[in-house]
């Protein structure tokens, strides 16, 4: 007898019931998050046979990051902003692609418990050589009925109500946790529906893979040289297909550690803390592995800066435990 489906969205009401106190709000902006993952989905998917969504932007726009702006990316900003702004829940999203964060003026909005950090879409580099890419969504309670100020984006990882990320790939996931498991599910196409594939997703212990781009080794930290010579001499094997997500996903499914450490050019790293390292830390987390910055939990960091950068090692507890060892 064929396996019942859960839908993504029966998934939302079910587990609302975890939340006694939940007026909905919520599950109302996963679903939103859902709505803007399938439209991404949509144009990813095509972006090799649609020249016009291929692509630098026509203005050769650069992010705050300096980042040359392919048009997904723009594309993917405007679809989970504006699936945001007018349902109710959120009252601020900040973004890689925005150099602030931006207030939701709509009357509806303005009451919204909930701030949206994202990384609309990373990696997104690799879009025109086909490299899997990804959505990471991170989910703040408001600090306050007041106004909307940066300090709302600003809170450590360990205040996160939600994480998740979605992954552009072979098929097309999302993965998101509330605090109480990791579950993931794919979307079906024929149908358009987002399907439970992987409940309670948990990442092993240990692992036998290791993500780093290795062209930077020697400019890394003595404590990360080496870690990544104890790997090679344990014949690990050595996966990095630069797209953080992909990467982050195929650890948490094989066991694993991804690794951006610093360099001496740039010793806080690549990765950002807001939208990139805290989203990821949680999951990771609540799926048992571990995320630091080399030196302390990545949860307990306090962001100073909206798209402050810091170092990352995260995945299986026991690779990241090793690494902070060396
Ligand atoms: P490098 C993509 O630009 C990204 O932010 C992550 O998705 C990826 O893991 C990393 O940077 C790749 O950076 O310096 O190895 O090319």
């Amino acid at each position: 007898m064929a396996q019942p489906i859960t839908t993504l969205s029966e998934f939302i009401i079910e587990r609302e019931k975890d939340f006694p106190f939940a007026s909905g709000d919520l599950s109302q902006l996963l679903t939103s998050i859902r709505l803007a993952a399938k439209l991404v989905n949509r144009e990813v998917n095509k972006a090799g046979l649609v020249n016009e969504i291929l692509g630098e932007t026509e203005q050769h726009s650069v992010n705050v990051q300096g980042e040359k702006q392919q048009k997904l990316d723009v594309y993917a900003n405007e679809r989970f902003i504006n699936a945001m702004r007018n349902q109710g829940a959120v009252c601020g999203v900040a973004s890689e692609e925005n150099d602030a964060h931006i207030v939701f003026d709509h009357p509806v909005s303005a009451g919204g418990k909930y701030v949206v950090a994202m990384d609309p879409l990373d990696g997104s580099s690799n879009i025109d050589v086909n490299v899997s890419i990804g959505t990471i969504f991170s989910i703040y309670r408001r600090l306050n009925d007041a106004e909307v100020t940066v300090e709302d984006f600003l809170q450590p990882g360990s205040a996160q109500v939600a994480a998740g990320y979605v992954v552009y790939g072979s098929s097309t996931m999302l993965v998101y946790t509330t605090g109480n498991g990791v579950n993931g599910f794919t979307l079906d196409p024929s149908i358009g529906v987002f399907c439970l594939s992987h409940p309670n997703m948990r990442i092993p212990e240990n692992g036998s893979i290791y993500s780093v781009n290795e062209g930077n080794y020697f400019d890394f930290p003595e404590q990360a040289r080496n870690y990544i010579d104890a790997c090679k001499k344990k014949k690990m094997s050595a996966r990095y297909i630069g797209s953080l997500v992909a990467d982050f996903h195929r650890n948490l499914l094989k066991g694993g550690i991804y690794m951006y450490p610093g360099t001496t050019a740039k010793p806080e790293g690549k990765l950002r803390l807001v939208y990139e390292a805290n989203p990821l830390a949680l999951l990771i987390e609540q799926a048992g592995g571990a995320a630091t910055d080399g030196k302390q939990r990545i949860l307990d960091i306090k962001p100073g800066k909206l798209h402050q950068r810091t170092p990352l090692f995260i995945g299986s507890k026991a690779m990241v435990e090793e690494a902070m060892r060396r």
